[in-house]
């Protein structure tokens, strides 16, 4: 049976993180994988997380199990900072949310439902998207295409071409969309083009999958989560997949939310039911541990306040840190890379190209992908000098 087993790629990301870790240069620097670094090279631990886990400990609580759906001080809490805590959607009970492992998680039991009702509509991603957008919709059975996005020429998005592809998507085709900071280009739509976007998906009969993986990394908070109500306002059925992985630097402990919002209650209360028995078939519940920071965090005065502020801390200075790359880069003639300091949120799409990139690891030990993308959130000021010597220097050749 298992010499069918054939022999799979590495996923084309987290592959990188293998070969960088095997890497004995000591001056090598890990742009390829999306997480935030602190400026001694570390993943921080957030004072306001660690607040709360102090308090969790201390409780010494019983270690049962969570309900299918997850637990739902964490529902409650996530659902405020999504759709806002008066909101009327959720006054109305029109959203079923269950607690999800990671953000990976949220897509793949909305991948599952999706498939269990429609198994013959396509799944369209954004061209580029994160890698695994594809993978993940595939593995569910779905038929994979992409809608323009990324523009090179104009280092920016092809918002014609968009449009252009959702007008001819068959009615019932699920559009996955960035809901902010777009990975990996780093080009978000303006809220007038958000408007133009939710009114096509509504008259086609598109059913949209928002994907949220940073909010708070853009604008902030609020701004980035601004999308979510456009959509609520519209009044059409769709799905949100949220991730507190970069926001609460909580990566390992595996905690998102998937919501559905829907026309009705009644409507809710069978996706519920349906997601329940998804979630019930592959893993039985989730685990506790994040969901109880993420809940503590959100809805402690203090902590929530904290947690704001070191979140704004990580948006400026990732912010500074691009800025600070330009300059770094325009100061060895690099002047055309000015765009960096625009993007969004963790990546950066620099436009090098791939033999730049391999030239980039062989040589001077800075990893990034193939398709030019770098994570400018693990840059800090002991090695955005070699960084940036390291680009001015592929760039030469
Ligand atoms: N969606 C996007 C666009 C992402 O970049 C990521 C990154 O990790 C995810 C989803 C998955 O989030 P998580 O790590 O919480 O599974
Ligand atoms: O795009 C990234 O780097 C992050 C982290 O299979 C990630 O989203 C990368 C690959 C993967 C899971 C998470």
């Amino acid at each position: 049976l298992f010499d069918r087993a054939e022999l799979a790629p590495a996923d084309p990301i987290l592959g990188l993180t293998e070969a960088f870790n095997a890497d004995a240069r000591p001056e090598k620097v890990n742009l390829g994988v999306g997480v935030y670094l602190g400026e001694d090279g570390k993943l921080p631990l957030m004072a306001s997380v660690r607040e709360a886990e102090e308090r969790l400990v201390a409780q010494r609580k019983p270690k049962s199990y969570l309900g299918i759906d997850g637990m739902p001080a964490f529902r409650e809490a996530v659902r405020g900072l999504i759709f806002g805590t008066e909101a009327q959607v959720l006054a109305d009970a029109r959203v079923a949310t269950v607690q999800s492992l990671g953000g990976t998680g949220a897509l793949k039991v909305g991948a599952d439902l999706l498939h269990q009702l429609d198994p013959e509509a396509t799944v369209l991603i954004s061209d580029p998207s994160w890698e695994n957008h594809r993978a993940l919709f595939t593995r569910a059975g779905f038929k994979v295409e992409a809608y323009r996005y990324y523009d090179p020429e104009a280092k920016g998005i092809d918002f014609d071409g968009l449009l252009e592809d959702l007008r001819a998507a068959e009615p019932g085709t699920i559009v996955v969309l960035h809901a902010c900071c777009h990975n990996p280009t780093g080009y978000d739509l303006s809220l007038e083009q958000w408007d133009q976007i939710v009114a096509v998906l509504d008259e086609r009969g598109l059913v949209p999958f928002l994907d949220m993986a940073y909010q708070g990394f853009g604008f902030g908070i609020a701004e980035d989560g601004a999308v979510v109500a456009k959509f609520v306002a519209s009044g059409q059925d769709f799905l949100l997949s949220t991730s507190y992985s970069k926001s609460f630097s909580l990566y390992g402990e595996r905690i998102g939310s998937l919501s559905v919002v829907l026309g009705s209650a009644d409507s809710a209360k069978r996706v519920l039911s349906q997601l329940k028995i998804t979630i019930r078939t592959n893993y039985s519940n989730p685990p506790t541990l994040g969901a109880a920071l993420v809940a503590t965090v959100l809805t402690d005065p203090d902590l929530r306040a904290s947690w704001e502020t070191e979140l704004g801390g990580m948006r400026s200075r990732i912010k500074e840190l691009r800025q600070v790359l330009v300059d770094g880069l325009a100061a060895r003639g690099i002047q055309d890379m000015g765009f960096i300091a625009g993007q969004l949120g963790m990546f950066s799409y620099s436009g090098l190209t791939k033999d730049q990139m391999v030239a980039l690891r062989t040589e001077h030990a800075v990893y990034g992908l193939d398709s030019g993308r770098m994570c400018v959130a693990a840059l800090n000021t002991g090695n955005l000098d070699r960084v940036a010597g390291a680009i001015a220097s592929v760039r030469s050749k």
